[in-house]
């Protein structure tokens, strides 16, 4: 298998199967990483409910406690490029990502790009139900972004994402550092200093029906301080040779510390 959807959860029981049959519902076949931390709404257990009917294509990090996207998604990539991956989504479980859309980002990754990113703030791409004041933070958080590091990226902040395997051994995970928001802009950035091709692709972005969002205060100041870190860092600190993850022993020497459930 090529293709891995990493999932990442935090209280998402009235989600989880309906996102994870959606997926297995595509003409193109993925597997799913899910990366839950302790929801205490027990979406670990739903998922491992469904490792019968999905044998083999079905995974689940269970990592203890609340630890943020970020390091989650870190997680993730050095499962899947142990695991072989040739093609790793980043994807949200509550629908705001509609699952049909993975195959446009793979189209794109398989024409070329490096990185696809489902992009709302590009022609064709759109928001809806978004509250008027998280869609204007979500667009004055691109402003910002663009404005401050120069980065060509319309939709900075998108969480709906297919990045080749290159680029992910190419970049050294220990040197990222960000949890919410500003991973997101991190992960691009330190791709776009790579020189990797990054192409956006037009989504529709949806308000979740069902759950609650976990965005909060905390997660907008780090956006805010760490684009201004990042900046900083390029301009003064080599940013680059940093992020630049020279001897790509980054997955290979990947220690687990959380326990590990999954099927094979
Ligand atoms: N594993 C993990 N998942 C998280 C965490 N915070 C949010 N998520 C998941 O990340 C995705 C996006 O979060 P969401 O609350 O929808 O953020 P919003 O769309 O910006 O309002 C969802 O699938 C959440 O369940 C976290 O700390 N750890
Ligand atoms: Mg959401």
């Amino acid at each position: 298998m090529e293709k891995l959807v990493i999932i990442p959860t935090f209280n998402e029981k009235e989600n989880i199967e309906k996102i994870i049959g959606a997926v297995f519902l595509l003409q193109q076949h993925y597997h799913i990483l899910v990366i839950d931390d302790g929801s205490p709404d027990g979406t670990a257990a739903i998922v491992k409910s469904l490792f019968t009917k999905y044998p083999g294509q079905l995974f689940i990090v269970e990592r203890t406690g609340k630890q943020g996207l970020g390091t989650a998604y870190i997680h993730g990539f050095r499962w899947a490029l142990q695991n072989g991956y040739q093609f790793i989504f980043e994807m949200d479980a509550d629908f705001s990502h509609n699952p049909t859309d993975l195959e446009k980002l793979y189209e794109v990754c398989k024409k070329g790009a490096d990185i696809a990113v489902g992009s709302r703030y590009v022609k064709g791409g759109s928001v809806v139900n978004w509250p008027a004041d998280r869609i204007l933070l979500s667009k004055g958080a691109s402003l910002y972004t663009r404005l401050i590091t120069w980065m060509p990226i319309m939709d900075p902040t998108a969480g709906f994402v297919c990045y080749r395997r290159e680029v992910l051994e190419a970049i050294n995970l220990s040197a990222i550092h960000f949890l919410g928001y500003a991973f997101q802009i991190e992960m691009k950035f330190a791709a776009w200093k790579l020189n990797f091709l990054i192409a956006e692709v037009p989504i529709s972005f949806q308000d979740r029906k069902l759950g609650e969002s976990k965005m909060n205060k905390g997660i907008i100041k780090e956006g805010v301080i760490g684009v201004l870190k990042l900046r900083w860092m390029s301009l003064f600190k080599n940013y680059r040779s940093n992020v630049k993850n020279i001897y790509q022993e980054d997955a290979a020497s990947f220690q687990p510390k959380e326990v590990i459930m999954e099927q094979k």
